[in-house]
Order: structure tokens, then C-alpha cells, then sequence
């Protein structure tokens, strides 16, 4: 190969302080981790010699510890877009440290195209394949690649031969011609292809290879509780009564689920109902759920951006590739989140909030209304776009003192007009075609919990009249207990 071949140490002196580096991967999957984790001890020497290191970062959506994770320990950046969740990043940007931008996933490679974040400096993306004439195959995820790579100065590729040359095919990399000259995307069904399956980089521009092969760092899922299980059990519960009634068509219609453990949890039980039949995959983050699925005959196909998946199931998808590499396909953001696409196949989606109001308005990024946790992500790609919006939630969190049905949300992720369906552990609210006022009864009787639910009718027996009624005095009561006395069932209504 004629690729410069560094080290990790040697690469990451390549990356100078302000540097705006795009890097490629989807949650821990498909990101690089040694270059990183370089930048991050590069970035500490720096440091103690008096010099400034700080860059900004740019991805699909959250990565790894040894990304995020490494450089927020290293205080090594200043910026950072557009989805996160990890635990000292989180720290840094709610102290102020770090300027973070949340934004829908779909929207990033667009908005860097465009030149609304600047320009990008550095590409650091991991590769399954490089060849001598820049035919890059990513591995388990997608993302922002194909963007990062065109508009980068200077690529950095961590080769990583974990993954198998014969995952030549996994991927469908494209990228879209820009307003006013953009067409239709033309994605029927979730397994239509309408690019190449490696992306065409400027072999001049990779100023250094560095090898490894190392995995991608593994999340796992929690187990299925009682209360993940029951959230699960009324979803499917839903779903079967809309087939059934003939408001989703009898062949069903492709579903998109979110991350984390709720998600893994709610697609896990729809999986297994005889009610419905096997069905397809349109969703950004394909996890350990839908595989077993796969398996078992009941996922047909998914499409997404990322194979958000454990180690162990990633080893078990290559041990039996014959099995899935025509059952499986990785886009770019743009496509797996695309709310074009998403309205046409008639996507259901699914995804979890932090806390949702009595009028459907949901919070899915901030507690309290101030303290980031992760960010949108593609909930609103998908949410404002689906055939069918269903949010689900816990009734409460840390042990019941914090209620997720409140009077009226800390923070607006989705609006009470995107949000079709809200589902707890206690049972669904269908809202379609409610009032506000409907809404506000329905979401009070079938979704909070019952400690809670004297104080929502109390709430609502004093709010004002009007369209929707609101009580200005009390909206916050909630949040203001959990601040005062770190338990919401004190609120004073
Ligand atoms: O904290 O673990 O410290 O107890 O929030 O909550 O119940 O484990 O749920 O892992 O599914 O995450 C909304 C964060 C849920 C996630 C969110 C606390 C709770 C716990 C996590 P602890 P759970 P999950 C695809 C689509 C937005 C983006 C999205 C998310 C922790 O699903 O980020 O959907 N979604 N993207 O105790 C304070 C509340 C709380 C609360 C829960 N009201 N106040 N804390 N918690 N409710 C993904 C991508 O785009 C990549």
C-alpha cells in the first residue's frame, strides 16, 4: 500500500489545536479508537507545556469512551455536535466547558456542506478496506463518512481488520446532490440501493493509515425488567389492535426503534407477537434485538446508519454472514434519517422519552429543563415524520420521586402535533384526533403512575380555560419539588 503507515502516536501530531476534525462512526459503532485516545494524550502533553489543544468535534451520533470519552478527560474540546451520552462529556458541556449543538442527526452532512459549522479540517474514520485507489469500505457504522471524507483537508484512516473483507456489500454510501439541484431519493423499501458499496476518497488526501484491531466499545442492554417488559407488552398490545382494525395495512409497515434499553426492550417483545407478521427495519440504530429477530424469521430486513450491537452478536452476524448479508444494509445519516424516506415507507417509530406532558409534548434531552442528557438525536427525524409516533417511558424515574408525567415539560423535543401515541408501564394514550383537554385526561388516567395521578387532576382542575388549558402558577410545581425537595410527589397544588 502506498499509504503513509503511522502509529496512533504519530498520527494524532497530525491534528492541531482548532482544528475541526469530523470522525467517522454511530454510537460506539464504526468509530475510531486509537487515533483518539493518541489525540487525547497528545492533547494532555500539550497541556502541561503551557500550550492550548482544543478541538472541535464532529460525528454521526454519540461514539465511544476511548472518542468522547478520552478527550473530555483530556480537556481537549471545544465543540462538539450533534448527539452524545457520554458520562464525562455530558459533565464538561453542562459545566459550560465544552459548546454543544444539538441538532436532528439527518440534518449534519447537509449543514457541513453548506458551511454552517465552518470548515472541516481533519477526517479521522474507521476502515474495513483502503485501496490503493481510495475505495474506502466503512465497518459497523456510517454516519457523516462520506461528508467528513470529501470536505476534509487531510484523512486520517484507522484500518481495522477485526472486521472481514467480505462485509464488502453491508454498506450503501451516497450522498445527495445539495438544493436547489437536489432530486428525489429513490428509496421504495427499506433493501433499495442507490449508491456504491464503498465510498470513492481522494487517495491524496490520506495522510496517514494507521492499523488495529480493536473492537468497538461495548454499551450492552440492560435485562428485560418488569417494567421495560410491560412497556414492551403494551406497545405490542397497540400494534396488534391497529392491524387488526385494519389502520395499519395487514402486511405492516417497516419500524424504526431508538436507542437504549427501553428500545432494545419494546422491539424484543414486538418480535415475538404471533399477531404480527414478520416485518422490516427502517431505523438509524440497529441493536442486539433486532438481530435475534433476524434469526428467529421475524425481521425480514434492516436498514440503518449503525450495528449498535454487542460484541459477541457482531462476531456471531460475520460467523454467518451467508445468513445476513442480504438481510442487512448500513446508510449514510442523511438516508437512514431522511423524513422523505421516513413519510414514504410509512415508518412507525418508536422512541423513548425523558418526560412527556399531560398535553403530549415530549422531553427526550433535558433534565430539568437545563442539564443535558444525550440530545435529540434522530427521535425528531423520525417522530415529526412516522406514520405512527409512539414515545414510550417509565412512569417514573429514581425510584418514583421523579414523575415522567408532568404538568408541562422542562424542555420541548417533540410537540404535542408530532406525538400520535404515549405508552408507560400502566397502559397506552391513543391521542390521535384528541383536544389538548382529552389528551391531558387520557395521558393522566392510562400513563401515569398512581401516586401521581391526584396530583395531574389537581393540576388540571385549576387550569385556566381555553384551548389548552394551562395553570401559569403551577406548570413548573413538579420541578420545582424535585429542586427543592428531590421528590416530585411534594409538589404543592
Ligand atoms: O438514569 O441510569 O442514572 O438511573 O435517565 O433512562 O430509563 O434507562 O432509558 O436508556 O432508554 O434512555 C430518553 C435518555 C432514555 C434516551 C433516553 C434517567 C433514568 C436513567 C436513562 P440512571 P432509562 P434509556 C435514536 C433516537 C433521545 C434521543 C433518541 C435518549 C437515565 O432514549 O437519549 O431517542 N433519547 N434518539 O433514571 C431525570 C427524568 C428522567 C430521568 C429518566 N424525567 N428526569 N432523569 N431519567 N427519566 C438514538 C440516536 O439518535 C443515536
Amino acid at each position: 500500500m502506498s499509504y503513509p503507515i503511522m502509529t496512533a502516536e504519530e498520527a494524532a501530531r497530525l491534528v492541531h489545536d482548532g482544528d475541526q476534525v469530523g470522525f467517522s462512526g454511530f454510537t460506539p459503532a464504526g468509530c475510531p479508537k486509537v487515533v483518539p485516545q493518541a489525540i487525547a494524550h497528545y492533547a494532555e502533553e500539550e497541556h502541561a507545556a503551557g500550550r492550548p489543544f482544543r478541538i472541535g468535534v464532529f460525528t454521526g451520533a454519540s461514539t465511544g469512551d476511548r472518542l468522547d470519552g478520552a478527550l473530555a478527560r483530556a480537556h481537549a474540546i471545544k465543540f462538539r455536535t450533534p448527539y452524545q451520552s457520554n458520562k464525562d462529556l455530558r459533565a464538561e458541556i453542562n459545566s459550560g466547558e465544552v459548546a454543544y449543538c444539538d441538532l436532528h442527526l439527518s440534518q449534519l452532512a447537509q449543514e457541513l456542506r453548506a458551511g454552517f459549522f465552518g470548515k472541516i479540517d481533519v477526517a479521522i474514520v474507521e476502515a474495513a478496506e483502503l485501496t490503493d485507489d481510495g475505495q474506502l469500505v466503512p465497518t459497523t457504522a456510517v454516519g457523516i463518512l462520506p461528508t467528513i471524507c470529501r470536505l476534509a483537508d487531510r484523512i486520517i484512516v484507522e484500518l481495522n481488520d477485526r472486521h472481514p473483507a467480505k462485509i464488502r456489500g453491508l454498506h450503501d454510501i451516497a450522498e445527495p446532490l445539495d438544493p436547489p439541484a437536489r432530486r428525489e431519493i429513490p428509496i421504495y423499501k427499506p433493501s433499495d440501493r442507490v449508491g456504491k458499496p464503498y465510498l470513492q476518497l481522494d487517495p491524496k488526501k490520506v495522510v496517514a493509515v494507521v492499523k488495529t484491531s480493536e473492537p468497538n466499545d461495548d454499551g450492552g442492554f440492560a435485562p428485560l425488567d418488569e417494567v421495560t417488559q410491560a412497556i414492551g407488552d403494551n406497545v405490542t398490545k397497540f400494534l396488534e389492535e391497529e392491524i387488526r382494525t385494519g389502520r395499519i395495512p395487514r402486511e405492516f409497515l417497516p419500524l424504526q426503534s431508538g436507542v437504549g434499553n427501553i428500545a432494545n426492550a419494546v422491539l424484543a417483545s414486538v418480535g415475538k407477537s404471533p399477531k404480527i407478521p414478520p416485518f422490516e427495519v427502517y431505523t438509524e440504530v440497529i441493536q442486539d434485538a433486532v438481530i435475534e429477530l433476524m434469526k428467529e424469521g421475524r425481521v425480514k430486513f434492516a436498514s440503518g446508519c449503525s450495528l449498535s450491537i454487542s460484541r459477541d452478536v457482531i462476531l456471531d452476524i460475520y460467523q454467518n454472514w451467508d445468513f445476513f448479508q442480504d438481510k442487512l444494509l448500513l446508510r449514510p445519516q442523511e438516508y437512514s434519517n431522511n423524513p422523505g424516506i421516513v413519510r414514504r415507507l410509512g415508518v412507525i417509530t418508536m422512541n423513548t422519552a425523558l418526560e412527556a406532558d399531560i398535553y403530549g409534548n415530549i422531553n427526550s434531552t433535558h433534565v430539568l429543563g437545563t442539564k443535558m442528557m444525550n440530545g435529540i438525536g434522530g427521535s425528531g427525524d423520525f417522530t415529526r415524520n412516522g406514520y405512527i409516533s409512539i414515545f414510550t417511558t417509565p412512569s417514573t424515574a429514581k425510584g418514583g420521586a421523579i414523575s415522567a408525567i408532568v404538568p408541562m415539560v422542562s424542555h420541548v423535543d417533540h410537540t404535542e402535533h408530532s406525538v400520535k401515541v404515549l405508552i408507560t408501564e400502566y397502559g397506552i394514550a391513543d391521542l390521535r384526533g384528541l383536544s389538548p383537554r382529552q389528551r391531558a385526561e387520557r395521558i393522566i388516567e392510562n400513563c401515569a403512575h398512581p401516586d401521581y395521578r391526584p396530583l395531574l387532576r389537581a393540576y388540571l382542575a385549576q387550569a385556566s380555560e381555553g384551548q389548552t388549558p394551562v395553570c401559569l402558577e403551577k406548570a413548573f410545581a413538579f420541578h420545582k419539588a424535585l429542586a427543592e425537595s428531590k421528590d416530585m410527589r411534594q409538589a404543592k397544588l
